[in-house]
């Protein structure tokens, strides 16, 4: 038999202000991460880490599955390693644009305009490359025990990373190097890691380009039970 935790519990409110002023707010919300853009033409203008370092504060205030965050967040700036990552990710996308890839889905990435080489993997400053941890240890068996819903525990935090990381007036990509598992071996994970993303940070070229592309309406993707 395992002692268990006996539930503690604190008390909890959130700072009340007007309805005006709560709309006014969210208003004000969905202008500014409207703005927000994945951005593949990175300037190698370097910024404070202060800022990567409190998005990432800010990604492990995310919900998680039993609140286990199953999350590693690993922080690249090392020119060499920013340069084997490229490489192994130039590598993978190749096979992929070169037949891994369906006809559809090369057509459905078309108007994105990308294609398998990742300057922007040496260009931004930054990489955060997000590992989930699909299982932990125990604290005093150090048994395997697995983790719970992972990937949408992993995804919210990512969320909240990207979300933080715009407002601090930084952009980002979510690239995803398939299969990724490459960037396990390069950064030395342990075993209980995989890969989840690929997150190139810094500002945007001066003359950098997005593509542009439309965002689904409201009534596209809200519907209401009255
Ligand atoms: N991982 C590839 C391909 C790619 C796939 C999707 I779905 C995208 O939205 C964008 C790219 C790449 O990064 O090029």
């Amino acid at each position: 038999m395992t002692d268990k935790a006996q539930p503690s519990f604190i008390p909890y409110s959130l700072e009340r202000v007007s309805e005006s002023e709560m709309i006014e707010k969210s208003r004000a919300f969905v202008d500014s991460i409207g703005k927000r853009r994945s951005v593949r033409d990175f300037s190698t203008k370097p910024f404070p880490m202060e800022i990567i370092e409190n998005a990432i504060r800010a990604a492990g205030t995310a919900p998680s599955g039993a609140n286990k965050q199953p999350w590693t967040y690993c922080v690249v700036t090392n020119a060499d390693l920013k340069r084997r990552i490229r490489v192994s990710a130039e590598e993978e996308e190749f096979r992929n644009y070169n037949g891994r890839m369906s006809e559809s889905w090369l057509d459905d990435l078309e108007p994105l305009g990308t294609n398998h080489q990742k300057p922007f993997i040496e260009d931004a400053p930054a990489l955060i490359i997000v590992f989930k941890k699909i299982y932990d240890h125990e604290d005093t068996t150090l048994a395997k025990k697995n983790n719970y819903y992972v990937n949408e525990s992993i995804g919210i935090s990512v969320g909240l990373l990207l979300t933080a990381l715009h407002q601090s007036g930084l952009a980002t990509l979510t690239h995803t190097p398939s299969p990724m598992n490459f960037l396990e071996k390069l950064l030395n994970r342990p075993a209980n890691e995989r890969a989840y993303l690929n997150i190139p940070v810094g500002y945007p070229k001066n003359d950098a380009e997005v593509p542009n592309i439309h965002r689904k309406s409201l009534d596209d993707i809200m519907v209401s039970y009255i």
